[in-house]
């Protein structure tokens, strides 16, 4: 997979992108991080990247033309590829990990990051981009968010996350939270592990993750329950848990 970044500051590229499963990824080839500085595509000798808000209002936002020959300039040098563009904004549909795995199918992506007080509302109707938000706050960049994207959909390429089954038994693969986890020591602090998870008891085991993961998703995120696809045994366990709750 080909990922290009277009920012104004491409030096904290590749950060934490560099390290680790994604850092990994890249050396193995199955990742390309290219970085873009966005200013390359100006044309003012002050290299300007923006502009006062028509209308007024505070701030400045950042004007269309240098992202748009910048995306026109990645297209040009990829040209079979035809990249998905995605701009990180607030105002985007939220990154979810069903969304990461459908930005993962694509060979090409192209994230824009915004600064400022935004970007030009022209770029992504010329561009056809789409805008993801990875969260209902304001950052003073779109370069972590950016990050963020990368990072969720690059770990989903094939073979960059060693064990295969750990992705697929990624939490909100099944829409719920996951359930706890434990390592050793068995007792720390006076705190134990779960004895069940020290039984070898396989089936008990996977019995009394499912009911943590929904006894978890039931306490902090009730809307996923909505949302997720509950089996019989799954929906006769959340029975169980709304008595407990009641
Ligand atoms: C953001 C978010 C975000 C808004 C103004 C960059 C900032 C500045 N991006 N999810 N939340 N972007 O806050 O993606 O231009």
């Amino acid at each position: 997979m080909r990922i290009d970044v277009v920012t104004i500051f491409p030096e904290i590229f590749p950060g934490p992108l560099g390290v680790g499963v994604i850092g990994r990824a890249q050396q193995h080839g199955l990742l390309e991080l290219v970085v873009w500085d966005l200013r390359t595509f100006t044309r003012d000798r002050h290299r300007s990247v923006d502009g006062l808000p028509y209308g007024g209002g505070a701030g400045m936002v950042m004007m269309p033309e240098p992202f748009v020959r910048a995306v026109e300039a990645i297209r040009a040098c990829a040209p079979d590829s035809a990249p998905r563009v995605v701009l990180t904004s607030p105002q985007g549909e939220m990154l979810t990990q069903a969304r990461a795995r459908a930005l993962a199918a694509a060979p090409h992506l192209v994230v824009l990051c915004g600064r400022y007080e935004g970007v030009d509302d022209r770029v992504a109707d010329l561009l056809g981009a789409e805008e993801i938000s990875i969260g209902d706050y304001v950052l003073t960049g779109g370069e972590l968010a950016a990050m963020v994207v990368v990072e969720v959909v690059a770990r989903l390429v094939p073979g960059a996350v060693g064990a295969v089954a750990s992705v697929a038994e990624d939490s909100f693969s099944a829409g719920l939270l996951d359930f706890p986890q434990y390592t050793r020591p068995a007792e720390f602090r006076g705190h134990a592990v779960p004895q069940v998870l020290l039984s070898g008891h396989h089936e008990e085991i996977r019995r009394w993750r499912k009911r943590e993961a929904l006894r978890r998703t039931l306490l902090r995120r009730p809307e996923m329950i909505d949302a997720a696809v509950l089996d019989e045994e799954a929906r006769a366990l959340l029975a169980e848990l709304r008595g407990e709750t009641a």
